[in-house]
């Protein structure tokens, strides 16, 4: 099937800045659209994410020189293609671009485009999205991984670690899972208003953003959380700990403590024996590979130890952390490498050498629910787009229980 048109948009996302959308046509008439996400506490090593840095256009936010290259490039190396094969289509966008990082035509513009070719060749088979990404892959509902308590760079600084989630692994079924969280979630107001915690609004991801003494205190009121609902739920951490890393030093001011990366492992040790952490992810800095190696010696076997700044995505880097023995378990977000078929390539090489895979939403996202069907797809098992509220998560926690509920037990 034909692709006949593509052609980009300069749109909002959840945290009210820029982002590109892309619509694709093909030769029968089907005609959709994809939207690029972005993160705030980005890694280093991601696929560039192209801003045009005009001031007075959103603050130098503006998207539009990703969406006139959409418009004058990409749209015009993929035109003619086969929408069924998606390897074609994102060879011809990398080509087109023609760096390592995607950084000349906007990794934002060339996601949005393959994310766009995906769906409509889905729509013009009548399948579901999940369904014609999976290929061989042995397609599975994910467990979700949520986020209940924000700190670090998505909820002002507060505290050092990002994010405070639950992963509801004692619970049978999707719906059932996500009605656990939600209790869990309103636990855990209940007990921040009991302790006299202030929670204003939510923070980037909609977990709530209170002002804390330390990332210890957040894990004790979660536990505290989980143990008065009842279910069986483990906590897990984003670390996200190249935000307060320096001089070869992780600093962690709420917590009076300044640790090398041995520091950090003692740490983590101490906190999952105390408490039920099961996923920590980040836990050392991007590129200190020799962190990565001792905490991983450490606690691998009983912790899941996620790199995402670590690795971003990123084949070569997933390789030499399998290679050299760092982190058990890959984060997935599409955007840290641009493409849907070297994002498949990430989960496959991960679940071939015995890694996990958690695929990822970004902290600034829209109502795209691209990623519930990518998680179901790739059969990663695990998946991390935020909180129970705001409707740029609960598109893709809703997408998720439309295809718990009519596709999926159907289907496979
Ligand atoms: C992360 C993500 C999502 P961001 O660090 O895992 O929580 O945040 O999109 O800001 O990188
Ligand atoms: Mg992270």
């Amino acid at each position: 099937m034909k692709i006949q048109r593509i052609a980009g948009l300069e749109i909002l996302d959840s945290r009210g800045r820029p982002t590109v959308a892309a619509i694709c046509e093909l030769g029968d008439g089907t005609r959709v659209q994809a939207h690029a996400p972005s993160g705030a506490s980005t890694g280093k090593h991601e696929a560039h994410e192209l801003r045009d840095g005009d001031p007075a256009w959103y603050a130098g936010r503006g998207v539009r020189t990703a969406v006139a290259n959409l418009n004058q490039v990409l749209g015009p190396a993929v035109v003619g293609l086969n929408a069924f094969d998606q390897g074609a289509v994102d060879r011809a966008l990398c080509a087109a671009d023609g760096t390592a990082n995607k950084s000349r035509l906007g990794a934002n513009a060339i996601l949005a485009v393959s994310c766009a070719v995906a769906r409509a060749a889905a729509a013009a088979q009548r399948v579901p999205l999940w369904r014609s990404l999976m290929d061989n892959r042995p397609a599975a509902m994910p467990l979700p991984m949520v986020n209940i308590l924000s700190g670090g760079l998505h909820a002002g600084g507060n505290i050092e670690f990002q994010d405070f989630l639950v992963m509801p692994h004692g619970v049978v079924g999707y719906p059932q899972q996500l009605e656990a969280i939600v209790r869990v979630h309103a636990m855990t107001k209940q007990i921040l208003d009991e302790r006299g915690l202030v929670t204003t609004g939510v923070a980037d991801e909609g977990g709530w953003g209170p002002r804390l003494e330390s990332n210890e205190q957040a894990i004790e009121i979660l536990t505290e959380a989980i143990g008065r609902t009842g279910f069986e739920m483990s906590i897990a951490l984003d670390v996200a700990s190249s935000h307060f890393y320096r001089d070869g030093q992780y600093h962690l001011a709420t917590e009076g403590r300044t640790l090398t990366a041995e520091g950090m492992a003692d740490l983590l040790a101490d906190w999952s024996a105390r408490y039920p952490i099961r996923s920590v992810e980040d836990a050392l800095e991007e590129d200190d590979w020799a962190g990565w190696r001792t905490v991983t010696q450490r606690l691998g076997d009983r912790l899941q130890l996620v790199g995402d700044d670590f690795f971003t995505t990123n084949l070569e880097r997933v390789n030499r952390g399998i290679a050299e023995g760092c982190a058990n378990a890959v984060l997935v977000k599409m955007n840290q490498i641009g493409t849907i078929s070297e994002t498949l390539a990430v989960i496959d090489r991960a679940r071939e050498a015995g890694y996990r895979a958690v695929i990822s939403a970004r902290s600034g996202e829209t109502e795209d629910s691209f990623l519930a069907d990518l998680a179901v797809a790739s059969g990663a098992g695990q998946i991390k787009i935020g909180s129970i509220t705001r409707s740029e998560r609960l598109a893709k926690y809703n997408r998720l229980l439309e295809i718990d509920a009519w596709e999926f037990l159907a289907n496979v």
